[in-house]
């Protein structure tokens, strides 16, 4: 039965002996072992009773399994909810909450917090290890290894990413099958990617980057990935040779150009490197092209939309940019404050439109309508400009939002647990530049009067309600936060007053 996205990405390769997953190890995962492990996870799920448009949680380490997970949600028709293995017990409650997933997978280690979450909210929980094993497995092998694949149309939902919102809480984008096939349709397309292209992948599989550029762009070339669990210089160092390709956030750049071992020659056969998720900085890509000769394509996307932008492959790739809008994207600068067109060399707020652009947030119709307008352009929150060749370079954001090695941090969820803390009057959370993670966390604290608020206890108290990567690197005390004649908070002064605390 006709499933597009099953079909295109998966589908094409159940016959295909070909290698789909190199692991560090040494093993590799032929693509059909890789459907056929999908195809007895689809035929567990669905006997569990999940019926298609059913949410799947799944908070689960990088591994081959992980991946078999998505192929599965794909061929039962079940919604995909990825979620960052950092965040806490508290942190997941929310999402299972509000997205009514009927099913969650998570490891072992975690099993006892997941029980209470899933009691909770009536999900099921089952267990899968980064190794392959757990309760999920032990039940999955007993399903035969082909399964009817569930009849979908295009414009169903495939998948659920959360993303965090200036105010209040986390947003479910909801993505179509349309939007991840158009959108990996496109970049196949753009980048050259081909069945003879071996991706070195190195990201996390619960975000766009790893999940639908890196994995669903190598799927539909039927290429390779080298998989490794997770950004390590010795490995990426090691698995360099046996790639054509490689995706990654700046850090991984600057982290490469750190090591005196990533030569010219390192990198000679390589064919491309991408870079996204955050601001590659003109003197990283200059000092690529140093080193190696390779100019770093960068591009530019966001959970919502997918990519928008890309760096051209033949052609110039400009330093500082993100290059032009992709095939079928319409990109327009606007003015923040009416949404009017700006003309070329105006510097607004970024919208685009285009079959990448998500369905909305689920369940929040006033949050949709604040971003998404009834014309199909989604404003992104950052600011552009686009050059007369029609270059678009990024030169900020209109959203308060901190993005260090690729994560995005709100400084309102931070801000709230700061408020809350003994002593503490009022926060205010900035990103300052950090040498690695581009961005780090910074937390500005007021004391009530006459109280002299406790920063270790503090930093130890939110640590048990924020992932690790959104915890302030470091706590300080002003007697007062710094505000406009609107009472506003300055963040701008704050960010200039700790710019040099990591430097
Ligand atoms: C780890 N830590 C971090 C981060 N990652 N802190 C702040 N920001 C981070 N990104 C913490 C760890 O918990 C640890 O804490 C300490 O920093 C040192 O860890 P380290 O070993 O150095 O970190 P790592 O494991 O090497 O990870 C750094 C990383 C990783 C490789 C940059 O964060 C990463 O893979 N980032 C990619 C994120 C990504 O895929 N973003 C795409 C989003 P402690 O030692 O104190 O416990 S998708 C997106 O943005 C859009 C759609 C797009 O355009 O792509
Ligand atoms: P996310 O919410 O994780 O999808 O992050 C999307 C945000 O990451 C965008 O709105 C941008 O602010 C930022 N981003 C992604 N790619 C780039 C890039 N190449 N340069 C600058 N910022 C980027």
């Amino acid at each position: 039965m006709p499933n597009p996205l099953y079909d295109t990405l998966f589908g094409q390769h159940l016959q295909s002996d070909a290698v789909f997953l190199q692991l560090p190890g040494g093993d590799a995962v032929t693509y059909r072992s890789f459907l056929e492990t999908a195809a007895q996870y689809a035929g567990l799920l669905t006997d569990m009773g999940l019926a298609p448009g059913d949410r799947v949680a799944v908070q689960i380490a990088k591994s081959t399994e992980a991946l078999a997970v998505y192929a599965a949600c794909a061929q039962a028709g079940l919604v995909f909810l990825p979620l960052n293995t950092a965040y806490t017990p508290d942190e997941v409650a929310y999402f299972i909450e509000n997205s009514g997933a009927g099913c969650v997978l998570g490891d072992d280690s975690k099993r006892v917090e997941l029980a209470a979450i899933a009691d909770r909210c009536s999900a099921r929980l089952d267990t899968l290890n980064a190794d392959g094993s757990g309760s999920f497995a032990d039940k999955a092998a007993r399903f035969p290894t082909t399964f009817e694949t569930v009849h979908r149309d295009k414009d169903d939902l495939a998948a659920f990413l959360y993303t965090s919102g200036t105010t209040g809480r986390s947003k479910g984008a909801m993505l179509s099958q349309a939007n991840l096939l158009s959108n990996a349709q496109t970049l196949k397309q753009e980048w050259c990617f081909t069945s003879q292209d071996v991706l070195l992948h190195a990201l996390p599989i619960f975000h766009t980057h790893g999940l639908f550029v890196a994995t669903n762009v190598t799927l539909l070339s039927g290429g390779r990935m080298i998989f490794l669990p997770k950004f390590d210089l010795d490995q990426m160092i090691a698995h360099l040779p046996g790639a054509t390709t490689m995706m990654g956030v700046p850090t991984f750049y600057t982290r490469l150009l750190g090591d005196a071992r990533f030569t010219k020659a390192l990198t000679a056969h390589m064919r491309l490197f991408v870079s996204g998720s955050a601001p590659l900085l003109a003197e990283t890509h200059v000092q690529f092209k140093a080193r190696t000769g390779h100019r770093i394509l960068e591009r530019y996307g966001m959970t919502e939309t997918n990519m928008n932008t890309s760096n051209p492959y033949d052609g110039e790739r400009r330093a500082g940019t993100v290059g032009l809008p992709l095939p079928g994207v319409e990109l327009k600068i606007t003015d923040p404050k009416t949404g009017a067109p700006l003309p070329p060399g105006q510097i607004g707020e970024i919208e685009v439109r285009g079959p990448n652009v998500f369905q909305g947030y689920w369940q929040m119709p006033e949050k949709t309508a604040e971003e998404l307008r009834a014309d199909g352009f989604f404003i992104t929150g950052d600011l552009g400009v686009v050059d007369a060749d029609g270059y678009v370079t990024i030169v900020g954001r209109n959203k308060d939002l901190i993005i260090s090695g690729g994560y995005n941090i709100y400084p309102k969820e931070i801000e709230l647990l700061l408020d809350e803390q003994d002593g503490v009057l009022e926060s205010a959370v900035i990103g300052v530049p950090h040498p690695d993670f581009g961005e780090s966390v910074v937390g500005v604290l007021v004391a009530m009067p006459d109280q002299q608020p406790d920063l270790d206890a503090i930093s130890t108290a939110i640590g048990t309600s924020l992932a690790r990567f959104k915890q302030p690197q470091k706590l300080v005390l002003l007697p007062e936060l710094p505000r406009n004649t609107m009472g506003k908070v300055q963040k701008k002064a704050l960010r200039d007053q700790f710019a040099t605390t990591f430097a």
